[in-house]
């Protein structure tokens, strides 16, 4: 049977307007925008320059990956809901604020939840970790990889908190998640959520007395010239990821989804490295600059008083925290 020209476009025409003929996406260039909160020359900046450099010689300068550092997008929250729409094409976060995304990850924003590194790494590294980047595909994310963030702890401006009845009565910035505040309040403090990229002014204007971070946040941010005094509670372990735009990725050929994904692992194993030798590096720094930091306070009381906690946030996923602690 022969089949008409007029036919055939009638029928494209027809499939067309029903919405079932797909293109399928063409290599296209893309300057791809990623947003992150630090400058450049932090670990995950330099991680995700490294990743640039990777997929610019790959392609021959076809996919390469332009920064948004130091907050020129303001804060992750909003950076979030850029890349969710696909205004923005990637950002790299903390888990700390992906929460509302995909709830599970609130599981890696409990106070005291990794037991070292190692764990964490093997737990992000493993299935749990695969499946809640899966995950946030339903969120409009596509989950490119962890980056590793050390240990956050506590610094002000008011006292060296040497004790946990020292943070009694403290005003604590903490990351936009219901979690943190009740952490704060837990141990006698008083929590108070703020963009990371307000903070420093709101140490410097006395809105809050203190905050916590990793060392290399503190120094970066010289968030000790308005809280001078940094104590070693390590009281949090929350990873970073990074995080591409589910709208966007969809647009992009099956290679250069791979591309990304490769270029992706190199570059967690790039900021891990980075980040190993920049926790120290930091630490020394604060110290060298004359500030005080307590090594060797007490950790027992910190862990007790925020028991409560990781029971209340952590009953909705009592299973996942159950796999985690059992990963050795
Ligand atoms: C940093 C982290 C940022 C952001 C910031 C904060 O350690 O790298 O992604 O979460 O802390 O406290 O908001």
């Amino acid at each position: 049977m022969m089949i008409s020209l007029t036919g055939v476009r009638r029928t494209l025409a027809a499939s067309l307007l029903a919405g079932s003929v797909l293109a399928a996406p063409a290599a296209h260039a893309l300057e791809i925008k990623s947003s992150d909160v630090h400058p450049m020359g932090y670990p995950t900046t330099d991680a995700i320059q490294y990743m640039s450099d990777l997929l610019d010689t790959w392609t021959a300068g076809r996919l390469k990956i332009k920064i948004f550092h130091s907050m020129q997008l303001g804060g992750e929250k909003e950076a979030l809901e850029q890349v969710q729409v696909g205004a923005l094409e990637m950002t790299r976060v903390s888990v700390g604020v992906v929460g509302p995304i995909v709830e599970e990850f609130n599981a890696f924003a409990l106070p005291y939840f990794f037991k070292s590194v190692d764990h964490m790494h093997k737990v992000v590294d493993g299935e749990i970790g695969t499946n809640l980047l899966n995950k946030l595909e339903k969120g409009g994310l596509i989950g490119l990889g962890y980056m590793d963030a050390g240990s956050r702890s506590f610094y002000n401006n008011t006292r060296p908190i040497k004790s946990i009845e020292d943070l009694k009565g403290l005003k604590i910035r903490v990351m936009q998640n219901p979690i943190f505040i009740e952490m704060v309040n837990a141990m006698g403090g008083n929590g108070l959520p703020i963009s990371f990229s307000e903070l420093y002014t709101s140490l410097q204007t006395g809105v809050v007395d203190g905050a916590e971070n990793n060392p290399p946040s503190y120094e970066s941010g010289k968030h000790y010239e308005v809280a001078k005094y940094y104590t070693l509670t390590e009281h949090l372990m929350v990873p970073e990821l990074f995080v591409f735009s589910k709208k966007v990725w969809d647009t992009l050929t099956p290679l250069d989804q791979q591309l990304i994904r490769k270029a992706s692992v190199m570059a967690v194993e790039k900021e891990r490295e980075l980040w190993a030798a920049r926790e120290q590096k930091s630490l020394a720094a604060i110290k060298a600059l004359g500030y005080e930091v307590i090594t060797d306070v007490d950790k027992a009381p910190f862990i007790a008083a925020t028991e409560p906690v990781r029971m209340k946030f952590g009953e909705k996923y009592a299973d996942l925290i159950k796999r985690a602690a059992a990963v050795k």
